[in-house]
């Protein structure tokens, strides 16, 4: 049950310099975080990342989206805690900004929505990722992190929110 989840802030939230106020949402909640750095991946990176995406929205929003990704910049954190991929992806809030409910981190800091960026070919900018699922938090892990940038300690939440 506990779990460990990938988040990163995307290039619009290091920008926009809100990287600390989406940190401590999910501290605040007491998911640890043992593993965090900052990266800024190229296209192959991206595309290896986003590998699904293709398939499941096709080649131009494939493309729109390795744009975004790598416009800056990006801080990588993994978090753990119970549930974690669940409790971190509904603190996040839905994909789509306009859709996303207030006290998310999507629905306080953004509000396009996917109709606008689509006709203006412009991003979904939605400040993080999270893993949807427990086998993406898995390989999205490895993909970012060697084992030795993970690290194993105790938090005060271990005795009050776990
Ligand atoms: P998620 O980030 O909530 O898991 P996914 O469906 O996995 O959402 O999509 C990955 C990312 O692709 C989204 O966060 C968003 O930035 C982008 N995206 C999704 N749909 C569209 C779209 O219709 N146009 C442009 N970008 C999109
Ligand atoms: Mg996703």
């Amino acid at each position: 049950m506990i779990e460990r989840t990938l988040i990163l802030v995307k290039p619009d939230g290091v920008q926009r310099g809100l990287s600390g106020k989406i940190i401590s949402r999910f501290e605040d909640a007491g998911l640890k975080i043992v593993g965090m750095k900052m990266d800024w991946i190229d296209k192959k990176f991206a595309e290896k990342h986003y590998s699904d995406i293709g398939k499941r929205y096709g080649k131009r929003i494939l493309n729109n989206l390795v744009d975004y990704i790598k416009e800056g910049p990006v801080i990588a954190i993994v978090l753990e805690g119970v549930n974690a991929v669940e409790n971190v992806r509904k603190i996040t809030g839905s994909t789509y900004p306009n859709e996303a409910l207030p006290g998310t981190i999507r629905g306080d800091f953004s509000h396009i929505s996917k109709i606008y960026a689509n006709k203006k070919n412009k991003k979904v900018g939605n400040l993080i990722h999270a893993s949807a699922t427990k086998k993406e938090a898995i390989e999205e892990i490895k993909l970012w992190f060697s084992v030795s940038e993970l690290f194993n300690y105790k938090t005060v939440h271990e005795k009050h929110t776990q």
